[in-house]
């Protein structure tokens, strides 16, 4: 009957689990085993942080307003930012790709330079 077939389909325990991923292969060289590895390891991307450097010239609002614009924070956040770099002579804006903070790096610089001020601004691998 229809309705218990349905009913078996239903409960059915799931299939097998997939292969292991260590498959022993057999080649024609007389019978040694090799261990092929089939595991995907990916590791995560090298992740690098963005620095500004303090310097005696470059005001301080100019620097909050930098960070606001490409770091994406907000003013109070920058402030707190632009003070940690003016007090510890330098501070971390953020963390990107590293794609992303070469572009990070570039368009600070890119400011600065527009504006007339010595503002640094490197980005350097973390871990
Ligand atoms: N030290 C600067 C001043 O007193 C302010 C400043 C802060 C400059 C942060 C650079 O990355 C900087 N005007």
């Amino acid at each position: 009957m229809l309705l218990d077939r349905m009913k078996f389909m239903a409960t059915k325990t799931p299939s097998q689990p997939p292969a292991p991923h260590n498959k022993p292969v057999r080649g024609d060289d007389g019978g040694s085993v090799v261990l092929e590895r089939r595991t995907q390891k990916t590791k995560p991307p090298q992740m690098y942080q963005v620095l500004m450097l303090n310097d005696d010239y470059t005001p301080m609002e100019f620097v909050v307003v930098v960070i606001q614009e490409f770091f994406n924070k907000d003013r109070e956040t920058a402030t707190q930012i632009m003070l940690k770099i003016h007090l510890d002579g330098k501070a971390v804006c953020g963390v990107y790709s590293r794609d992303v903070a070469a572009t990070k790096v570039d368009q600070v610089r890119e400011a600065a330079k527009e504006a007339g001020h010595p503002l640094q601004c490197v980005s350097e691998p973390i871990e």
